[in-house]
């Protein structure tokens, strides 16, 4: 797979993907990350790409014609990559911005069986609208608070599409580490020591009894969703027993707070 990423900090692409996973797996070929300055795109003689807003307000808002400018070297660029020119099509353009659909797993899943991504990240109070009519199809946020650059949310995406990629996670890594599996937290991890400033390992980890071990990490993931996340339980996929652990715990709750 191919991120694509148009920016006006590639600096701090360079200084963040070349390591750990996601390193690895460009080096290896999985995926590669490729970063198109949108300044170099400026026409100014000053190369500037941004200017006050119409209407007034504070910051600064980027202008179309260098987005535009970069957009059009990109998309070529990505056209000309092909061995086959027949399996071009037009790649999605995600914005990463405050004001997109709140980014999850799933929309991970969907985005990493893209074979090009491209990635837009503004600044300041963001760019002309004009130009992300014209070419973005997907507006995302990684969250509920606002930061001076789409940079690290468009690296929160790559980071979590990447290592939906086969190949990237080793075999084991990626069947086993399905942190939503059933929509469900991961429940605790433990090791060495077996008793850390007086606190012991559960017992039941150290029995060998493999039922019995993963009946107690499904109660720790579903007590563990209800303390802190219960809006996810809503779509959580439970067996019978499970409902009815899960209905114990909450009148266990319950009883707690009135005596
Ligand atoms: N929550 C996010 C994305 C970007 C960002 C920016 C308009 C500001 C938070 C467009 C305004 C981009 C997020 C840059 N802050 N800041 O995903």
């Amino acid at each position: 797979m191919n991120f694509h990423v148009m920016t006006l900090f590639p600096e701090m692409f360079e200084a963040c993907m070349n390591i750990s996973i996601i390193g690895r797996a460009v080096e290896n070929g999985i995926i590669s990350i490729n970063t198109v300055n949108i300044r170099d795109f400026s026409e100014d003689k000053h190369k500037r790409v941004d200017d006050y807003p119409y209407g007034g307000g504070a910051g600064m808002v980027i202008q179309p014609e260098p987005v535009y400018k970069a957009f059009g070297y990109l998309v070529n660029h990505i056209k000309l990559s092909k061995d086959d020119p027949g399996s071009f099509k037009k790649p999605r353009v995600v914005y990463v911005t405050p004001q997109g659909y709140v980014f999850n797993q799933n929309m991970a899943y969907e985005l990493s069986q893209e074979e090009d991504l491209i990635i837009l990240c503004g600044h300041y109070e963001g760019i002309d609208e004009r130009v992300l009519e014209m070419i973005v199809t997907d507006y995302i946020s990684i969250g509920d608070y606002v930061l001076t650059g789409g940079e690290l949310p468009a690296m929160v995406l790559i980071d979590a599409i990447a290592r939906l990629v086969p190949g990237v996670l080793s075999n084991e890594a990626s069947a086993e580490f399905e942190s939503f599996k059933d929509n469900l937290l991961e429940y605790p991890q433990y090791t060495r020591p077996e008793v850390f400033m007086g606190r012991r390992v559960p017992e039941v980890l150290l029995s060998g009894h493999h039922a019995k071990i993963e009946e107690f990490r499904r109660q720790q993931s579903i007590a563990r969703t209800y303390e802190r996340r219960p809006d996810l339980l809503e779509n959580a996929v439970l067996t019978e027993e499970e409902r009815e652990y899960l209905t114990r715990l909450i009148f266990q709750k319950n009883f707690d707070i009135y005596s």
